[in-house]
């Protein structure tokens, strides 16, 4: 009887036994998500297409596993465009722009909060920092008029515009070209400027004065210095550092800046709401608050001044001017209604000049 127990129970120990042993190497489906590495990144790239593409380079030299695809568009852009994707997210990371658009897609929960262990080199947490950690300042960047030369010369009474109120004179009838603000960051932080620099009321009159005088609304926020650099027009309001790379590959181009104070821009990061490679976006945003990241701006034609200790600004000149106090909320939580009267009462976003 005894030996009979014995063999049915020796089985039973044995299953016993197995089973314990397998649940210690058994992977269950958490922690393979846990483990899962992404291969890959979408990124959302507002910037230059040249500098798009050098970061898309050096962040895959740093991390050979992942491949960076980015998608190069311009601030309003790609504003719609994460709202349209909203129940369907196809970029993991939001790099440049000027912050207005982050503030107002915060606003309208299109991004992942994330508190980067880099965030602690950051300059000047007050005002380059979102308290939420929603978004975070990556670069800086002042507003200014783009001249050419030539024209200049070949119309001796007239100088580079030194003030907001230059531009709105005679002599420059048709002759401005700046882009729209509906798809542009740098016109929407032009707008914004003179809506706070002259009151709203004396601002939107100015702009509808000064729409008189433009040629053409471009698409893209850095066009106006290259078609003015190419002779389109006389003068384009362009982000200055836009300006400095347009003279660096040999347009004859004037930089000046509105005496009386000008705007200027701090360029975005965030992650996307929903982003399918989260740790990899994770990487970028990392990595992109690294001092020697910030600085490979001049390599790849950006100068714009850094924003994180231990990189220096190439051109610092660029914001020793008459900055404005740029209240950035305001302007981000405004820039729905902003842009839809300026498109409607103003000028309208078809035929953008591309
Ligand atoms: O070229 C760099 C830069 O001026 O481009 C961004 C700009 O918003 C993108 O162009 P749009 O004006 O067309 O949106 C700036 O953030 C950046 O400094």
């Amino acid at each position: 009887m005894h030996s009979r127990l014995r063999w049915l129970i020796a089985p039973l120990l044995l299953i016993v036994f197995l089973f314990t042993a397998c649940q210690g190497v058994m992977v269950t489906p958490a922690d393979q998500q846990q483990e899962e590495v992404s291969t890959e990144l979408n990124v959302l790239c507002t910037p230059q297409v040249e500098w798009c593409e050098g970061m898309k380079a050096e962040f895959e030299k740093a991390n050979p596993d992942i491949t960076v695809n980015f998608v190069r568009m311009s601030s309003g852009e790609s504003l719609t465009r994460l709202r349209n994707e909203r129940d369907n997210p196809q970029f993991d990371i939001w790099w440049g722009g000027p912050i207005d658009s982050f503030v107002a897609a915060k606003q309208e929960g299109l991004l992942e909060a994330y508190d980067a262990p880099n965030m602690a080199n950051i300059k000047n947490p007050d005002l380059m920092l979102d308290p939420d950690h929603y978004w975070v300042g990556i670069y800086v960047g002042s507003l200014g008029f783009a001249t050419n030369e030539d024209w200049l010369e070949e119309n001796p009474g007239v100088e580079a515009p030194t003030s907001w109120d230059d531009l709105i004179q005679p002599e420059f009838e048709g002759q401005i070209m700046v882009a729209h603000p509906s798809s542009s960051g740098t016109s929407y932080t032009h707008l914004c400027t003179v809506l706070q620099l002259m009151g709203e009321e004396e601002g939107w009159e100015y702009d509808r004065q000064l729409a008189q005088n433009v040629l053409q609304f471009t698409k893209s926020g850095a066009a106006p210095a290259k078609f003015v650099g190419q002779g389109e027009a006389a003068v384009g309001i362009v982000f200055s550092h836009d300006i400095v790379a347009e003279q660096e590959a040999g347009s004859p181009l004037v930089l000046t800046f509105p005496q009386e104070g000008t705007g200027y821009e701090i360029g975005g990061m965030g992650l996307i709401k929903g982003a399918e490679h989260l740790d990899a976006a994770k990487k970028w945003f990392d990595w992109a608050l690294e001092p020697e990241t910030q600085g490979l701006g001049p390599k790849y034609d950006a100068f714009q001044a850094p924003t994180v200790e231990g990189a220096e600004a190439s051109r610092p000149e660029l914001l020793e001017v008459n900055l404005i106090d740029y209240d950035f909320l305001w302007c981000g939580e405004h820039k729905k209604e902003f842009v839809d009267k300026f498109t409607n009462e103003i000028a309208g976003a078809e035929n953008l000049k591309k």
